[in-house]
């Protein structure tokens, strides 16, 4: 199975080629997208001499600004729709996300329409390091989510997802309205009403070793409130269920 991982960046200079290599020595048949948003940083520029150095595994999409997850991602899945994976892989630069997962997360897609890396199953957890309020909040956001959205997995707000490429080219995304971080409870929510298989593989979500979060309070709070819109704006594909596939 050929597996394309899809890394959004925003000055991660410092992890890039870091995670570019511990991709690339799993015994998986991986390839890479880079989608660089013009990082003040230049990890576009380094993203384009990892792709020289393995022009066969490597492929950068470069745009002129930060322009927010939802189009890294949606720009990004256009481009590697034509390129023959079986899966496509969204995942930090940060490592918070380990790549080694990836082994049992391809695993469990052979029976499953998506795999999510979850830190809130057996065997899953958040960085040790983390002090409690973070932790709490980081859980309580989480079952916030998840409760008023009613779904039936435990980590809604992961980043780290496997998806057959099938099931991916099947999704409405045109409906997407979410930019920032809720983009990825959106899509996930959206997954879940069109009625696809989830799986879930424990992580341990570490903390980024380098570089900034670009995640904020008002970024959090923006999110809370979005879950309600999320809730109000599907209620017709709740009932179309697997219907709604496009
Ligand atoms: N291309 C692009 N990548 C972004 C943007 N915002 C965040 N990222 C990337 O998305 C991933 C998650 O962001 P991060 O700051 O680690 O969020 P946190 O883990 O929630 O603190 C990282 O790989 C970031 O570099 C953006 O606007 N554009
Ligand atoms: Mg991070």
């Amino acid at each position: 199975m050929r597996i394309t991982v899809i890394i959004p960046t925003y000055n991660e200079a410092e992890n890039l080629p870091k995670l570019v290599s511990a991709l690339l020595s799993l015994p998986l048949d991986i390839r890479i997208l880079v989608v660089d948003d013009n990082s003040p940083d230049g990890t576009g520029d380094l993203a384009d001499k990892l792709a020289q150095t393995y022009p066969e595994k490597i492929e950068v999409l470069h745009r002129p600004g930060k322009m927010g997850l939802r189009s890294a991602y949606l720009n990004g899945f256009q481009k590697i729709f034509k390129d023959g994976s079986q899966a496509i892989v969204q995942m930090d630069a940060d490592f918070s996300h380990d790549p080694i997962v990836l082994i049992q997360m391809a695993k469990l897609l052979e029976t499953k329409d998506i795999v999510i890396g979850s830190r809130y199953v057996l065997g899953g957890s958040v960085d040790d390091k983390w002090p409690i309020w973070r932790k709490w909040l980081s859980a309580f956001g989480n079952f916030y989510a998840r409760t008023i959205l009613a779904l039936p997995f435990h980590d809604v707000t992961t980043g780290y997802r496997m998806w057959r490429s099938e099931t991916l080219k099947q999704m409405p995304f045109e409906r997407i309205q979410s930019t920032g971080y809720i983009f990825l409870v959106e899509m996930i929510y959206l997954a879940n009403c069109l009625e696809f298989k989830i799986g879930e593989t424990p992580i341990y979500f570490a903390d980024r070793r380098f570089g900034k979060s670009k995640m904020s309070f008002r970024i959090q709070m923006e999110a809370a409130m979005r879950i309600w819109y999320v809730l109000w704006n599907y209620r017709d594909l709740r009932k179309a269920g697997r219907w709604a596939r496009v």
